[in-house]
């Protein structure tokens, strides 16, 4: 116990260290780094289940199983993939990539492990504020919350996705944190036993309340509060550039360009700008974004053309 919090030092710089020159996430790994240590040490991987949805914050999670020396072939050809994979390691229980499929998966294995009459096995989703937003999370909630199973949701908000979260439950979690929110606990509410909202980097309430929640049977909802990029002042201050910054400076986070030379425009901007250009000539055309503004380049189009027009105006357009 009295080494984690180095061990929590020594996580965050070593991811710092290698995304800085073999690029790929860093805020939402840096976020999640104390929450990643407390997991691995009050459950027992990969007998306990832990899926992390999307799977681009689980860098320390690949890094305290196993994977720390082989971390800098990250995303490379014939290196580690950048997301949880089951052929890679026995601790990555599901291969995400794409959001919000962990409440359904690891529901899934709770039944399952149910019906096989193992009575021990924990079954843990980390899920961000912008994934528990889609249907598909939507569905898992709903399903598990008529279930007996012994499984924990662990909600880390940290306000945004990509780009900034939005929608109404994005504004209920704000009210939640401000003890604001009118009604009751919507978590409660579907049945769930829910929990915070707590600090997210202080590792000793966080590894208390695990421990806690271990033994609540039942469907369980820790929320826990983090700050994107956590512990480097640039990726704290711009979480968006930082959620996959290419090389950077690991001391001073400075932004590292790639050459004086021109560089080739990438798909997304050859995508996005395409969009800008035929929706100038055709005003039937809407752009509707993968969550991601800037990841997919659809920024330039609501930049560019930022109106949204009613859903009767386009029923009647069409027709
Ligand atoms: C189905 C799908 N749509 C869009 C994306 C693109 N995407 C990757 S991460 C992300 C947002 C993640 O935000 P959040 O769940 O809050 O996690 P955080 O990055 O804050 O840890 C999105 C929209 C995706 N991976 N899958």
């Amino acid at each position: 116990m009295d080494q984690l919090p180095q061990l929590v030092q020594e996580l965050r710089v070593f991811i710092i260290d290698i995304v800085a020159t073999k690029e790929g996430h860093l805020g939402a790994s840096l976020g999640v780094v104390e929450l990643t240590v407390a997991l691995h040490y009050v459950f027992n991987a990969p007998e306990d289940k832990l899926i992390w949805d999307v799977g681009h914050q689980a860098y320390g999670h690949k890094i305290l199983t196993g994977r720390k020396e082989i971390f800098e072939t990250n995303r490379q050809l014939n290196g580690i993939s950048g997301f949880p994979k089951m052929a890679e390691s026995e601790y990555d229980a599901f291969g995400t990539g794409h959001s919000s499929t962990s409440i359904s998966a690891i529901l899934g294995m709770a039944l399952a492990s149910k019906l096989k009459g193992e009575k021990d096995r924990q079954h843990i989703a980390i899920i961000g504020d912008a994934s528990i937003a889609s249907g598909m999370a939507f569905e898992g909630l709903n399903h598990a919350g008529v279930t007996d199973t012994n499984i924990l949701i662990i909600l880390n908000d940290n306000a945004i996705g990509i780009d900034p979260s939005v929608g109404a439950l994005k504004k209920y979690l704000t009210n939640v944190k401000k003890g604001t929110a009118k009604d009751e606990n919507i978590f409660e509410c579907l049945n769930f036993n829910y929990s915070g909202p707590v600090d997210g980097h202080d590792l000793h309430m966080l590894i208390n309340e695990l421990e806690r929640l271990k033994s609540v049977s039942g469907p369980k909802l820790l929320h826990v509060i983090t700050t994107k990029g956590r512990g480097l002042k640039k990726a704290e201050e711009n979480q968006v550039t930082y959620h996959a910054p290419g090389k950077f400076d690991k001391r001073t986070g400075e932004l590292i360009k790639k050459s004086d030379q021109p560089q080739p425009l990438k798909f997304q901007d050859v995508f996005g700008y395409t969009l800008v250009e035929l929706a100038q000539k055709n005003e039937k055309i809407v752009g509707i974004t993968p969550a991601m503004p800037t990841g997919s380049s659809l920024k330039y189009m609501m930049e560019t053309i930022p109106n949204v027009p009613s859903m009767w105006e386009l029923l009647s357009n069409m027709l």
